[in-house]
């Protein structure tokens, strides 16, 4: 086991990582930018180098400062949180190249998922369920029709080298293909300076439903359930929960089957997410991400494990904890993100906190780098807290949800905090019963 780790990140999943690792006897190095000398994860942790200016781009995305904060203390490997150089495959072989660990996935294994066509092919042939679409690339406009005549309108164009929503284009008869095939490409040579698009049938009211998956690096491969996220706005997840509450037990265990055997298979290392649109009782592979994600805490309330000492334990070359048949779901767990923003724009809102309070008691997590007197920059994500509840049911986590919001109190900034008291007046999020555009349309008619 590692004796000294470095972060790279800061904020809340900086803490979240100081925090297991100190459970495990492990020393803590915290990187942050002239910006965040005052940030609490430069507190929390044992030791700190300052990497750089304010900007991410000179700080937290700067691999040789990141590298000698590394060598500088005697750290032997790096987390990297999630954002950032957390699927960066570069990094991590430069991380490698110099001796120290990278706690995530190979280089090869992120590269492979970051390449959004490889990714599917590569998830087809391992037996996971994909979008019916175009067979790799769609490289000129004539076979973007002759695909869409193929398999039937609505059609959605995407960039190879996207993900997450950006450069994306839906196309809902033949009559608007070629504007969508022609800005889709454009947009994807300008965000990501590479133009290639493919296409898949467009579904249209899915939900988004994410397999957490682990692997130990050695061919084995379990399953952690899922998270629904389908309550997001601009591709931005606002409330999460595990298990799903609209995927049956025998759907969770043969999904979750087939992701845990893939992940074995390829013989994956770490945390990983396993993405699907859900629609009419079938999944389709769409996305998987190698890293952990900011979500992670409702499924740790439902197994009640430490997915961070997991990653640590793996790439450690130390085995999981647990396997699959330990792997027991108890009850449900809700995340909801708290961001510095003013509605009902949604407009970032960085500024000092003057108070600040986090919610406690039975089935109540608040994961939050805020402290009173703490002044947000202005230079990163606006994301400012989770607040995860976890009860022995969804009305019970529900009503947890209800009462910890009430005596959180973050003030001297604008922040999400009534959006949250909003949707847990609405019958549907009550029920579960929402798709990936329900809360856009809900903020059309009651916000703004
Ligand atoms: C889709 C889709 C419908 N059909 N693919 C958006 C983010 C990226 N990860 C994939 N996305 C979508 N892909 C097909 N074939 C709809 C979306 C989508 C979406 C997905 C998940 C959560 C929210 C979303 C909001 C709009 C569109």
């Amino acid at each position: 086991m590692f004796d000294k780790i470095l972060i790279a990140n800061r904020g809340e999943i900086a803490l979240r990582v100081i925090r297991a690792a100190r459970e495990m006897g492990i020393q803590t190095v915290a990187v942050h930018s002239t910006a965040d000398a005052d940030a609490m994860h430069v507190r929390m942790a044992d030791e700190s180098v300052c990497i750089g200016p304010p900007p991410g781009t000179d700080s937290y995305l700067s691999i040789p400062a990141i590298i000698a904060a590394c060598e500088v203390t005697g750290a032997q490997a790096i987390h990297p949180g999630y954002g950032f150089l957390s699927e960066n495959a570069n990094f991590v072989q430069i991380v490698e190249d110099h001796g120290i660990t990278f706690i995530g996935p190979s280089a090869a294994h992120i590269r492979m998922m970051g390449d959004k066509i490889t990714a599917k092919e590569t998830a087809e042939n391992l037996g996971i369920p994909v979008v019916p679409g175009s067979k790799g690339g769609v490289p000129d406009l004539e076979t973007a029709r002759a695909t869409a005549a193929e398999m039937g309108y609505p059609v959605i164009i995407k960039a190879t080298a996207g993900g997450g929503g950006r450069g994306m284009k839906v196309a809902g008869n033949e009559s608007k293909l070629e504007t969508a095939f022609r800005t889709a490409r454009s947009e994807a040579k300008s965000a990501f300076g590479n133009d290639e698009v493919y296409m898949e049938k467009y579904l249209q009211k899915p939900r988004h439903i994410e397999v957490q998956v682990f692997g130990d690096g050695k061919g084995g491969g379990v399953h952690l359930a899922e998270r629904d996220c389908s309550l997001q706005r601009r591709h931005q997840k606002v409330f999460e929960e595990a298990p799903g509450p609209s995927i049956s037990p025998e759907e969770r265990a043969r999904i979750g089957g087939i992701c845990a055997k893939a992940i074995g298979d390829m013989g994956y290392s770490g945390a990983g997410t396993v993405e699907f649109l859900y629609e009419d009782g079938e999944f389709y592979f769409i996305e998987m991400n190698t890293r952990l994600q900011v979500e992670h805490p409702v499924t740790e309330g439902i197994f009640g494990v430490d997915l961070v000492r997991e990653q640590i334990r793996v790439a450690s070359g130390m085995p999981l904890s647990f396997g699959q048949d330990d792997l027991t779901i108890n009850g449900h767990a809700i995340e909801i993100r708290i961001n510095a923003e003013r509605l009902p724009n949604f407009a970032p809102c960085p500024g000092k906190v003057t108070q600040f309070h986090a919610p406690g008691g039975l089935g109540v997590r608040m994961d939050s780098a805020l402290y009173g007197g703490y002044s947000i920059p202005p230079y990163y994500d606006s994301l400012i807290g989770k607040l995860i509840v976890h009860g022995r049911d969804r009305p019970e986590a529900l009503s947890r949800l209800h009462r910890a919001l009430g005596e959180l109190v973050v003030d001297g900034i604008e922040t999400t905090i009534p959006l949250f008291h909003a949707l847990l007046q609405e019958e549907d999020i009550l029920t579960g019963n929402y798709d990936i555009h329900w809360l856009e349309h809900w903020l059309a008619e009651n916000i703004g």
